[in-house]
């Protein structure tokens, strides 16, 4: 079964909440609990993008409202704006709209918009994989010395002095280390071939779903194992070499 007219609605949508962010005067801020910021616009662009699926009439799960209809099957997942503090700060090329749909834990299609640069990058998993017109492929890189690694510390992370020890060993291996402060580009610039492994733990579904089906429509592979409410561990790999190294640690 093919997809794209579930990819066109998802563009469509993406497109819409991008241009609305763009052109976007205030800076208004809901909430900044913890390591967290909510901005107004936040809510904002899920509005646009829930309006732009709705014919579709397939359930949602969406950072800000949650969960709307049925768990199992074909689903919508939203992150209005990836990367909120970037597009808070000024860092609006390091910002995005990411819409993914996947089939109960299966990734199907996802549309990243990069919206302050113009890069639309879209996937449909089986098909292929795209930046505007452009065809993605993950990277053959195939030595982790020769890798670029990306990753984070999410919002709900309790970040504390133990976990450095382990993080340190598994990133101090690749070649060159990124923090982009937004798991939605990172995943999907491993499908794009500039990133060759991303790993963040305890982040959640709706800031890499997308990302994740546009690395597997890339030919790429990936790793979610699945923590408590919509929270993940989660890996993307450039291809299976890395994938191996990477986890033999
Ligand atoms: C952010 C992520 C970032 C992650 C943060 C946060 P938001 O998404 O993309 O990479 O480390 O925990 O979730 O809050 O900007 O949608």
């Amino acid at each position: 079964m093919s997809y794209s007219s579930e990819l066109q609605v998802a563009i469509k949508a993406a497109r819409s909440a991008g241009k609305y962010l763009l052109g976007l005067g205030h800076k208004i801020v809901d909430s900044r609990e913890g390591r967290d910021i909510k901005l107004r616009a936040d809510r904002e662009s899920e509005a646009i993008i829930l309006a732009a699926l709705e014919p579709t009439r397939l359930p949602v799960l969406a950072e800000e409202s949650g969960e709307h209809g049925s768990r199992s099957g074909l689903r919508w997942i939203v992150d209005p704006i990836d990367g909120t503090m970037n597009y808070y700060r000024g860092l609006r090329d390091l910002c995005c709209v990411s819409i993914a749909l996947w089939e109960d834990d299966r990734p199907v299609v996802g549309v990243v918009n990069r919206f302050a640069v113009d890069e639309l990058y879209t996937g449909i998993v089986g098909e292929g994989a795209w930046c505007n017109e452009t065809p993605l492929r993950t990277s053959t890189v195939k030595q982790i010395n020769q890798a670029v690694f990306a990753g984070g510390f999410p919002v709900g992370l309790r970040l504390n002095e133990e976990m450095l020890p382990d993080f340190f060993r598994r990133i101090l291996r690749f070649k060159k280390i990124r923090m982009l402060g937004t798991a939605a580009l990172m995943s999907a610039f491993v499908g794009a071939g500039s990133i060759d492994v991303y790993s963040e733990d305890g982040v959640m579904l709706w800031d890499v779903a997308a990302g994740i089906a546009i690395t597997r429509a890339a030919g790429g592979r990936f790793q979610a194992e699945p923590l408590d409410g919509f929270r993940y561990n989660v890996r993307c790999f450039a291809n299976e070499i890395l994938e191996r190294l990477f986890l033999e640690g």
